[in-house]
């Protein structure tokens, strides 16, 4: 049945969008089996580091004093700090709220005992489940690190699978930090040196293959910073062209580029520290063009990027663009780079990845996304119906599906 008229149409996509299982293709959640590395709780949502950076540029406290405060003594500071003494509306703050209240807490009440209360009454299983239900998803992809000891155990030792679990093979301290992280490969047997003989060569791709095997990834992901250059005469792109490239095709795994971060421009911030940095797009457009059989997907940090990635996702078919990241996932961006894709790219992207750190943030980040995106795919819509065109509402099903989960699971199997 066609739609005829605006009203329907707004209802139609909200519906759609509101219904829609998501797959979220970039986050660093962990399935249960990982023990502590799974963050979930108010005093973790409180202590998520956009909240640290936001905090330490209001309060005077010197750095190493607030990072020798207790958990529950930060969440007190910071509440105090961006919610009490100051209205909570920056994004990651609102995003506390909006977990607060899908979960049907009193967010009025400002009881932060009674938010605590909720949290100790849960467990983390029926949590995930909880999560999962009211944020709409249908699984999420970790952000799994090989050189993380406290993971790596996990995955050596092996464990029951959640399957709405998916992993993501990351290669920072491969990539971005080879000169520390060739040792840890000698240490675990392979072959390797610093300079990076060819045997060394032949040894990272047997290491890559070994844990693409072990952890069945949907794609391998590395955050490269602003000045990532390719081609370039460097570890990092020489790892890339050697090993992560034949590898990528031989097992069908994509490698997803993350470009755009300037690690810790600020240290004393800690994990909040880092910042970003306007990329070479030609890096990206020299790799789509010279690898036509290896699949990329591709983030970048900088506004400025924005539409010069999506123009290299006109011109390549094996580039699939995602996400408003990190820095980016923030509604006035969201809505911006949103409207400037569809209409560079159609359907043909990803629009959004929750980088929930937390699990609870799922719920806020999906639902500041779907209202966003839902509301500039109306417009499109209603644009459409303007010439004439009438979208029924199979077609605006199949559109959303694909945008939030369909265009991901298609691009791995091609
Ligand atoms: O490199 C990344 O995956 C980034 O998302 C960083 O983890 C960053 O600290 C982050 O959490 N952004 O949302
Ligand atoms: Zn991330």
């Amino acid at each position: 049945m066609p739609v005829q008229d605006l009203t329907q149409l707004k209802t139609q996509v909200e519906r759609a969008v509101a219904e829609a299982k998501i797959t979220d293709i970039h986050t660093h959640l962990y399935s249960p089996a990982f023990g502590d590395l799974l963050l979930w709780g108010f005093d973790e949502l409180v202590n998520y580091h956009y909240l640290v950076a936001e905090t330490l540029r209001i309060s005077d406290i010197p750095y190493e004093e607030f990072w020798a405060l207790s958990r529950e003594q930060r969440t007190d500071l910071i509440w105090k700090t961006l919610f009490l003494d100051n209205s909570p509306y920056s994004e990651a703050c609102r995003g506390v709220l909006t977990v607060l209240n899908e979960l049907g807490l009193d967010v009025g009440s400002r009881d932060v005992s009674a938010f605590r209360e909720y949290y100790r009454n849960q467990t983390v299983h029926g949590f995930i489940d909880k999560a999962f239900e009211v944020a709409n998803i249908d699984s999420v992809v970790m952000t799994n690190d090989p050189f993380d000891a406290q993971e790596r155990k996990v995955w050596l030792e092996g464990f029951e699978v959640d399957p709405r679990f998916k992993a993501a093979l990351r290669l920072d301290p491969l990539l971005v930090f080879w000169d520390k992280s060739y040792a840890d490969l000698k240490a675990w047997g392979y072959d390797v040196d610093v300079a990076l003989s060819a045997r060394s060569l032949k040894e990272i791709r047997r290491f890559l293959s070994d844990w693409i095997k072990r952890m069945d990834p949907v794609y391998m992901a590395v955050s490269l910073p602003s000045s990532f250059r390719y081609p370039a005469d460097n570890a990092c792109a020489k790892i890339i062209e050697e090993c992560v490239l034949p590898v990528s095709r031989e097992h069908n795994v994509p490698f997803a580029l993350m470009i755009g971060v300037k690690r810790q421009v600020n240290p004393g911030l800690r994990l909040a520290g880092d910042g970003l940095g306007k990329s070479d797009i030609s890096a990206v457009e020299y790799l789509c063009a010279n690898y036509p059989d290896n699949k990329f997907l591709c983030t970048m940090l900088s506004r400025e990027n924005q539409h010069e990635l999506a123009v290299n996702a006109r011109k390549f078919r094996n580039l699939l663009v995602f996400g408003c990241w990190w820095f980016l996932n923030n509604p006035s961006l969201i809505e911006e780079i949103t409207r400037m894709r569809f209409e560079l790219l159609g359907v043909s992207v990803i629009p959004q990845h929750s980088d929930a750190r937390v699990l609870d943030q799922v719920i806020y980040k999906w639902a500041h996304s779907r209202e966003i995106i839902a509301k500039v795919l109306v417009d499109e819509y209603s644009d459409l119906a303007r010439t004439g065109w009438q979208v029924s509402e199979d077609e605006i099903r199949r559109d959303v599906n694909n945008l939030f989960g369909g265009n991901f699971w298609s691009f791995l199997e091609k």
